[in-house]
């Protein structure tokens, strides 16, 4: 069910998309603001989107003891703001975790990994209870696969990988020049439209020498908050 809060603006012009995204971001602080207290420590996402939320969250930086990230360039935000970053392995389950997406469909599936931060994304939101999916309209669509789907692979697995990729429809092209958190490299997968995104991710992880991929339907988003230039639309 989508609820619109409030939020449109009076000037008659249309939103740009990081207006867009600064008013997800500040939808998904008041989402999170119930949950923070003295020993919270919440999950944060990468990407454009996400980083309106941690410029955001840094107002709130005493409310909370700080935060799990899924990326070195999200960590290094956060510190910046000085917001405490914890490891992990240290934390154990965080309450939320607040992220983007590249593409999102109406059962919260998501392709994720643009920014090639997909598997601490995927790390983090299985460690997560409850997973806020902030992404603007444009990345709302009815099939997944629009977007290329980020896999990223062991270096010496890449060609394999690739023509593993070639027999289940999807055409890999490699991110180069592009090294991962985790010293690993990127395919892209394009020209294939995931109708059962679960049993794809399910398949592609079984791929010997593929870390992660993009597709999120296993665990998937809890709660979208989806930036309209009617407002921001609240869907659980
Ligand atoms: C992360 O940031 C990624 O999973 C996704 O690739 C990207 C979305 O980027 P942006 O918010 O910049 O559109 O959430």
């Amino acid at each position: 069910m989508g609820t619109a809060l409030r939020f449109t603006r009076q000037d008659g012009h249309d939103m740009t998309q990081d207006e867009l995204k600064r008013a997800v971001a500040a939808a998904a602080i008041e989402e999170i603001t119930p949950l923070l207290g003295r020993d919270t420590i919440i999950g944060v996402g990468t990407g454009s989107t996400a980083n309106f939320f941690v410029d955001l969250l840094a107002e709130h930086k005493h409310d909370f003891l700080g935060a799990v990230a899924s990326s070195e360039a999200t960590a290094k935000r956060l510190r910046d703001h000085g917001i405490d970053v914890y490891e992990l392995n240290h934390v154990g389950t965080v309450p939320v975790y607040v992220d983007g997406a590249d593409e999102i469909d109406a059962h919260f599936n998501m392709i994720k990994g643009g920014g090639a931060a997909l598997t601490r994304e995927k790390i983090v939101a299985a460690c997560a209870e409850r997973f806020v999916c902030i992404a603007d309209a444009s990345k709302r669509v009815d099939v997944l696969g629009g977007f290329p789907l980020p896999i990223e692979v062991i270096p010496m697995a890449r060609s394999y990988v690739a023509r593993e990729m070639v027999k289940l429809g999807i055409t890999p092209v490699y991110r180069d020049g592009v090294v991962t958190d985790n010293g690993n490299q990127i395919l892209d997968g394009y020209e294939c439209l995931f109708e059962d995104p679960r049993a794809m991710e399910q398949r592609l992880n079984n791929i010997v020498g593929v870390v992660t991929n993009g597709l999120f339907a296993q665990r998937g988003a809890d709660v979208l908050l989806l930036g309209t230039e009617h407002g921001v639309e609240r869907h659980t």
